[in-house]
């Protein structure tokens, strides 16, 4: 199969999260077998280790609340940069790390989506929607930002490196949400991110919500990135995460919606976020987001004919 190189990227931040110990995720995916798993599928994959953050630079902000500011800066920058890069070469995989780390990925995947002239769309499957401001942020966890910096939302200038390419809110869809702070459900209803909480999973199921979705991103050409918290997933099949909130996403809703993201075959890059091993049991959810990884890469129970959302260009 596959012309596809996955290029792994390890992203040790844990400044972003709450609690210590996100740092051991890059080692836990890898033990976990992810690497070998994408080679059974079929896949080149270069490893590319562990990032390292740019150096420090001295940034202060007004919330007192705020932890790490320096830190989750520093390592914006040197993520931004090597997630345009990556995206050069293959299928960058970001695994990490808190989902501070998105705040790069989706900058620097967003920069080569503009220079190949294409849209870029995000899923976005996390019971937060993250999309807190530098001023709206209470607990000061900066993982509770990175959606609402990507999208250009004001208040990061002169902090966080400039956004030259903001993604279009109206181009995010997020599913599995479930905890939503004030400030973000009123950012939120203004801005046009598709969100689709619990509810709407329970009423509908996940296959038509994330159908429309792809559909939408097949139409524009776009290009899709991939961003899954741990928390995404019911902590009774994932306990692996220090933001665990119950009623999440169940095994079969998280493999149905790799087994269509790869039937859709628009995935550019993926974030694998906030898996914490010193909270995890014996590597379980370890082991279930490299399984979904494999679901989302292309392993499949049946062969089956699939839905086609190949761009079809309208004739003039
Ligand atoms: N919205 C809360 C909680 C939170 C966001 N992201 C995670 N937790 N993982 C906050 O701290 O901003
Ligand atoms: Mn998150
Ligand atoms: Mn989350």
């Amino acid at each position: 199969m596959a012309a596809t190189t996955c290029i792994v990227l390890g992203i040790p931040v844990q400044e972003g999260a709450g609690r210590l110990g996100c740092d051991m995720g890059p080692s836990a995916f890898r033990t976990a077998g992810l690497v070998t798993e994408l080679r059974n599928l079929g896949y080149a994959v270069e490893d590319r280790g562990n990032i390292v953050p740019a150096p420090q630079r001295e940034v202060r902000h007004p919330n007192g609340a705020i932890k790490a500011l320096p830190e989750t800066v520093a390592w914006t920058e040197a993520i931004t940069e090597a997630a345009y890069q990556a995206s050069g070469d293959g299928m960058p995989i970001f695994i990490g790390g808190d989902h501070s780390l998105s705040a790069g990925s989706m900058t620097g995947l967003a920069r080569r989506a503009a220079e190949e002239g294409r849209p870029f769309f995000v899923l976005w499957l996390d019971s937060h929607p993250d999309f807190h401001t530098l001023e709206t942020t209470t607990s000061g966890n900066l993982h509770g930002v990175p959606m609402a910096y990507a999208t250009g939302l004001k208040g990061f200038e002169g902090f966080f490196p400039s956004v030259a390419n903001p993604l279009n809110p109206q181009n995010v869809c997020m599913i599995g949400i479930r905890s939503v702070d004030p400030a973000e459900r009123a950012a939120l209803s203004t801005v046009g991110v598709t969100v689709y909480d619990m509810r709407a999973i329970d009423e509908n199921g996940v296959a038509p919500l994330l159908d429309a979705f792809l559909k939408r991103v097949a139409a524009a050409d776009g290009i899709l990135h991939v961003s899954l918290d741990v928390d995404f997933l019911d902590p009774g099949i994932a306990p692996g995460v220090g933001t665990t909130v119950p009623g999440g996403a169940t095994f079969r809703e998280a493999h149905l919606i790799m087994e269509m993201l790869h039937d859709s075959g628009l995935v550019r890059s993926i974030d694998l976020v906030e898996l914490n091993p010193f909270l995890d049991e014996r590597g379980r959810t370890a082991l279930l987001m490299v399984d979904l990884v494999s679901s989302l890469m292309g392993r499949r129970v049946l062969d089956r004919p699939t839905q086609s959302y190949r761009h079809t260009p309208k004739a003039h």
